[in-house]
């Protein structure tokens, strides 16, 4: 596959190279640095030119191909969560556990983009039985965008929930600050129940809230940077943070990785659900900046 791709998308700001059994698809220009693997379209890295990492990766992430990488921009679609009718299904759709096509790397006016697909096989379709076709663009400019455009492309409309589920890279989640969504109605899956944010949030791990109809801008200020998360397409933001016990419960990340990150997801997710009718498209799309 790396020969492949080094023959068929050859441009200067791109690199092919293997990491154990993953693939990665580097782009390097003015602006930074990003890498992405096919495997599930993941973002895994995003270093703006002269800044630090931006995005958290496990330092005991498998490349194995055998599951997702823990960390990087998981893509959730077409259910955010647990399946909506079938819990043996895995969690959080179908499009994270397989390969997408490496489609198109090109130059832009400002910046460098890759664009990534994937159409259903035998095993997508007994999980989701209709047919589709998901790109993933990740835009390398002056910030970094990901777009992702799902077309329904069956004879039935579906209720779709998804997420671009962003693991950021913080100096302490403990310090942390996510603002922008003051007076945002939540739903609190640690606690249960619902609330309404008041102020800025404090990262109180374990956390997992889904905030509802907040389709504008995050921003995260951890004492060292400043973070801002803009979204198109999006009408939830998720925030998760497993903490201590959480973390220990997954064999991918050490006991104290909880610290180190957060994820603030653009997201479409339980009464932000949407219907993507027959034939029709939608597109979830994210910007990242340190600004
Ligand atoms: O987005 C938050 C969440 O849905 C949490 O509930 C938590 O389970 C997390 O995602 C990670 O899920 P994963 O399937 O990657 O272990």
């Amino acid at each position: 596959m790396l020969a492949e791709l080094q023959r068929r998308f050859a441009h200067p700001q791109v690199r092919f190279h293997q990491r154990d059994q993953l693939v990665m698809v580097e782009l390097d220009n003015a602006y930074g640095r990003a890498t992405v693997t096919p495997f599930g379209a993941t973002l895994l890295s995003y270093i703006p030119r002269d800044g630090e990492e931006v995005i958290w990766v496990s330092e005991t992430a498998r490349y194995d191909g055998a599951k997702p990488v823990r960390g990087g921009v998981p893509v959730c679609w077409p259910w955010f969560g647990p399946h909506p009718q079938d819990a043996g299904h895995k969690a959080h759709g179908v499009a994270r556990y397989v390969t997408w096509e490496v489609e198109a790397v090109e130059s832009l006016d400002a910046g460098t983009r890759a664009v990534f697909r994937l159409e259903p096989d035998a095993a997508i379709r007994a999980a989701w039985p209709g047919d589709f076709r998901l790109r993933l663009a990740v835009t390398l400019g002056e910030r970094l965008t990901l777009e992702l455009t799902a077309e329904n492309r069956s004879d039935e409309d579906w209720t779709v929930s998804e997420a671009l589920h962003t693991y950021f890279r913080v100096a302490d989640v403990r310090d942390l600050e996510v603002k922008g969504l003051t007076g945002l109605t939540y739903v609190d899956k640690v606690h249960g129940g619902r609330a309404v944010q008041q102020g800025p949030l404090g990262v109180n791990a374990p956390m997992d809230r889904v905030y509802l109809d907040h389709g504008g801008t995050a921003i995260l200020q951890d004492g060292q940077r400043l973070i801002q998360v803009d979204k198109a397409g999006s009408a939830s933001t998720v925030v998760w943070n497993p903490g201590a016990e959480g973390a220990q419960g997954f064999a991918d990340m050490p006991d104290d990785g909880w610290t180190s990150m957060v994820c603030v997801e653009a997201a479409n997710a339980l009464d932000d659900a949407y219907t993507l009718r027959a034939g029709a498209s939608h597109t979830l799309a994210m910007t990242i900046g340190v600004v």
